[in-house]
């Protein structure tokens, strides 16, 4: 029996395999013997036609692709990259990369090459959580940890829908309510979510910070904040008293679309509720004011002292298995390295420990920024941007410029797979071992379970075999991924915080290690969390005559984003439907349009046909697409967050055409 982690979502399931059948590991702390359906599907997608066995290449994008091998190919890069301003290279990474992938990626490029453009894309997912934790609690760091719900009495949910995204949590908050946990979910989809909910509350989209301003104004106008812990540890509390003392209390209301009597009903129970956890995703984050989303919720928290208590606190629900991971070696262009950023101290301490000169002190691009930047090189592993990033024929028109675009996938049907010239074939899950941290900082080993496919490499291996062909072998001699695990360990040191050096590597598939259990307090430099205002300020796209629907975009449960790994002919499991766009009835019926009509759906960028499903469950006058439709993105808008620069995609002004009957 082989125990290893699913790799799918950020819940970070442990599983058993025993050379037929995958099942859940029952002692595994995160999910106790349970799986969903992807998790379940890991070895089916391993064996699919679909993998991508061999390197190919090609010298245009209007030609074929042709077989090519390692040499060849790895050659070609470095000669490549040889000749190019270290400026014009870019590494697009991915929140489902093993840190010891991402460890070596970052080495590379942000040690070896001196270029910071290192991103993923976690930068569309998780980078508005990041910034926000950062301003308010001090560091990227997840004070609360999943199972805290059982020693909770209120779980909000907003902008989250786990009863398909992070499906086991989601089993265990319903396990938790039979203890008599009350949940509130907040969206303006009524998702399976919110039908376990206490109490659901259809805000209006955009109108968290409204929502979550009337909240904390209320705790403090009925003096029910926490006095002795904002006085001790608590800053701006003045400030944030005097800005609200002028906030116009009925026009906040108004835009969160919530009657008076359902926001005194959720007043109640939160206002009775001793310990609370409030629990967020993309509903809050893909915004273009996501961190200001982000710090309103993160004010009633600290408010309330609600913060570093069991059962209590703010817990971004992170959607990736390794997007922590991924942060916590560098993995953004706005980091160095664990956790460290591009002061003159921090590159001093990564330069020794690496023993390098050649850091950079500006922060490099981001993946939103990448593509505007006329580069040369661009290396994009384990994700599909031209599948998910927003404004889609614009970044179809920016890649086909790029001289020399490499895609390393496991899989050979990728959107971005049309833009490539060389591509490089990854060994998948199963067929690799390496560590990835879950949502609630628990470092797990994913376990290699058969032989790697003979051309395939781990993408640590292709990164190392760049660095070396790049002349930087002394750096880059690791032999297994353990070696990679055991030198990141060492740099945790360099953050106090971060140390992880009691980790064991070869124990962490039976023994999960979870980092900064020990921290209960703010990680600011003056130990103290920070309060915000921030207002709606209404920046994102508005609907108008012409477009007058607002689409929102999420998840389906059985579906992984663009499906490469899911959405497979051989699966065995049910699929929840993958096409479908949900209509008010209220709007289908001014439309003319029937239930599983197809129907095109239009927006000022470009636009895609889908079928029409009549449902109550979505917010009049808005309509919602599952990002399983791989064309999605052509319709969204890219508009950024002026501080994490993670895209708007909750918030496109579209129109709908009827096409035919069902
Ligand atoms: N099955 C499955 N699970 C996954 C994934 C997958 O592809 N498939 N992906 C993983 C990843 S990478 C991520 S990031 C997570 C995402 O996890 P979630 O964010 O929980 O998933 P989404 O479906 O994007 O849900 C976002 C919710 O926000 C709501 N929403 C939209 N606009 C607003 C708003 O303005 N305010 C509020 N309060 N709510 C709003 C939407 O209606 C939707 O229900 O899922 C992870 N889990
Ligand atoms: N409209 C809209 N767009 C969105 C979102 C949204 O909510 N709405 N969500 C955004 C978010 S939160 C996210 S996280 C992104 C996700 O978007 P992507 O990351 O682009 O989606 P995936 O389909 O997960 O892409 C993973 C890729 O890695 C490949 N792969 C699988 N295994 C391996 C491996 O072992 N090695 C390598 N090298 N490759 C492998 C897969 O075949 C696949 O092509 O989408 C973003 N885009
Ligand atoms: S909940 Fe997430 S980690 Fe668990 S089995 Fe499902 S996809 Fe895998
Ligand atoms: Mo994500």
């Amino acid at each position: 029996m082989i125990k290893s982690v699913c790799g799918y979502c950020g819940v970070g399931c442990g599983l058993e395999y025993d050379e037929k059948q995958l099942i859940g590991n029952l002692a595994y702390p995160t999910n106790q013997g349970n799986l969903c359906s992807k998790g379940i599907s890991e070895l089916v997608s391993m064996q699919t036609p679909t993998r991508l066995l061999r390197p190919h290449m090609r010298e245009a994008l209007d030609e074929p692709f042709v077989l090519s091998d390692w040499k060849e190919t790895i050659s070609l890069i470095t000669d490549r990259i040889k000749r190019t301003s270290k400026d014009k290279i870019g590494f697009y990474l991915s929140g489902q990369l093993l840190t010891e992938d991402y460890y070596i990626a970052n080495k590379l490029a942000k040690g070896f090459l001196g270029t910071n453009n290192v991103d993923t894309n976690s930068r569309t997912c998780m980078a508005s959580a990041v910034v926000a934790y950062k301003k308010a609690i001090g560091a990227d760091f997840v004070p609360v940890r999943m199972n805290d719900i059982f020693k909770s009495d209120l779980l909000i949910l907003t902008g989250a829908n786990t009863a398909e995204a992070h499906v086991v949590f989601h089993n265990s908050i319903k396990k938790a309510k039979k203890n008599g946990l009350k949940v509130v979910v907040i969206d303006p989809r009524r998702t399976d979510t919110a039908k376990i909910a206490d109490l659901y509350l259809p805000i209006r989209p955009g109108s968290d910070i409204d929502f979550f301003n009337l909240l904390s104004k209320r705790l403090i106008d009925e003096e029910k904040y926490d006095k002795a812990f904002v006085a001790d540890h608590i800053n701006n509390f003045e400030m944030l008293k005097n800005k609200f003392k002028r906030a116009p209390v009925t026009k906040m209301l108004k835009r969160t679309g919530l009657t008076q009597e359902a926001f005194d009903t959720f007043w109640e129970l939160y206002s009775e509720s001793d310990n609370i956890i409030t629990a967020w995703t993309m509903g809050l984050n893909q915004s273009v004011q996501g961190v200001d989303k982000n710090l309103a919720l993160l004010n009633t928290h600290l408010l309330t002292g609600k913060i570093f208590k069991e059962g209590n606190g703010p817990l971004s629900l992170t959607g990736q298995p390794n997007a922590m991971g991924g942060r916590e070696v560098g993995g953004l262009s706005t980091m160095l390295a664990v956790h460290l950023g591009f002061d003159e101290e921090s590159i001093q301490k990564v330069s020794t420990f690496w023993k390098t000169d050649k850091i950079d002190n500006k922060p490099g691009l981001t993946a939103t920024q990448m593509l505007d930047a006329d580069l040369d090189v661009l290396i994009i592993c384990h994700t599909d941007p031209v599948y998910h990033l927003p404004h889609r024929k614009r970044v179809e028109q920016q890649l086909s410029k790029i001289p020399l675009v490499v895609e390393i996938n496991a899989y050979d049907n990728s959107e971005t797979a049309k833009y490539a010239h060389i591509r490089l074939p990854a060994a998948p899950w199963g067929e690799k071992e390496g560590t990835q941290t879950n949502l609630d900082r628990t470092i797990t080993k994913q376990e290699r379970l058969t032989r790697t496919s003979i051309d395939c490499k781990p993408d640590w291996e292709i990164f190392q075999l760049l660095a070396q062909s790049l002349g930087f072998g002394k750096a880059f001699d690791f032999e297994t991924p353990k070696e990679i695990f055991e030198e990141y360990q060492k740099m945790t040191k360099l953050n106090d915080y971060m140390d992880i050096s009691e980790a064991d590597y070869d124990a962490l598939t039976y023994k999960p290690f979870v980092w900064g259990e020990k921290i209960k307090h703010f990680l600011t430099p003056d130990k103290k969390g920070n309060l915000f205002f921030v207002e709606n300020k209404l920046k994102s796209e508005k609907t108008s005559l012409e477009f007058p629907f607002l689409l929102l975009t999420g998840r389906t449960r059985d579906q992984w984003h663009s499906g490469t790994k899911t959405n497979l002919p051989q699966t065995l499991l049910t699929h929840k439907p993958l096409n479908f766009c949900e209509i008010h009835p209220h709007d289908a019926q001014k439309l003319g349009i029937q239930n599983e009509d197809t129907i095109k759906v239009i927006s000022k960028r470009g636009e895609l046909i889908t079928k029409a499903l009549i449902t109550k469950d979505v917010y009049e006058k808005s309509i919602f697409i599952p990002i399983s439709n791989r064309e999605i993105n052509y319709l969204t808008n890219d508009l950024l967050d002026r501080e994490s620069l993670q895209p708007d995609y909750n918030h496109n002004a579209v129109m709908i055409e009827r096409i035919s009957d069902a």
